[in-house]
């Protein structure tokens, strides 16, 4: 499928802010692609349908985890965790995604974890530093992003999880997976 086409499909599906932050998304997993010899398609595709179900009714998408097998573990979070696996059901069942590493990286985009391929981490670091993000310290991610990408992701991710502890949210176990296997 087309960009535009995969754009217009997906413009439907939110507001037009969340739209403007999967453009930035794109055009930054497309940069960092060519910058670390992954496939740049791939990366605009994932990048393009990574919050696909970012809006979706939360009852709907419990729904999905229990009818299709997800991971029963995601019955006890809310949308901002079932959004990325829930999102990889779409892009699968909605989108015709048979490419496993796309999948991933929607899948993953919010939590990451434990041995990230290279598009799962330009996907999760990408969402992080998009041009339209604005927080303490995104400046030093975005640097790191151009320097070393596993640099990056460490960094990500450390910045993650310092925010969740800061504002006492729970922590997805897969979320500590990919913070140990960064500092273990
Ligand atoms: O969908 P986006 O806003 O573009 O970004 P995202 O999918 O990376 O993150 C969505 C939200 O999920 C964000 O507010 C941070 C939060 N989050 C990430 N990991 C965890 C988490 N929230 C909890 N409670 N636990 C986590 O492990
Ligand atoms: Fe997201
Ligand atoms: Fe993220
Ligand atoms: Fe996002």
């Amino acid at each position: 499928m087309e960009r535009s086409e995969y754009l217009e499909r997906i413009k439907s599906r939110m507001p037009e802010k969340r739209f403007i932050h999967t453009i930035g998304v794109m055009e930054t997993a497309i940069q960092l692609a060519e910058k670390y010899g992954a496939d740049m398609k791939a990366a605009e595709t994932a990048a393009i349908l990574h919050d696909v179900a970012k809006y979706a009714d939360e009852e709907w998408m419990k729904t999905i985890v229990k009818e299709h097998g997800l991971d029963p573990r995601l019955l006890d979070w809310g949308p901002e965790i079932l959004h990325g696996p829930v999102g990889a059901w779409i892009a699968e069942n909605e989108f015709q995604i048979d490419n496993e590493d796309i999948l991933n990286a929607i899948r993953y985009h919010t939590t990451g974890r434990a041995n990230m391929s290279t598009l799962e981490k330009i996907i999760y670091i990408a969402d992080m530093i998009e041009p339209n993000r604005k927080f303490d310290g995104v400046e030093k991610l975005r640097a790191k992003a151009q320097e070393d990408l596993d640099k990056a992701m460490r960094a990500c991710i450390r910045h993650s999880l310092a925010f969740l502890v800061e504002t006492k949210q729970p922590i997805y176990p897969v979320s500590i997976e990919c913070y140990n296997d960064y500092y273990k």
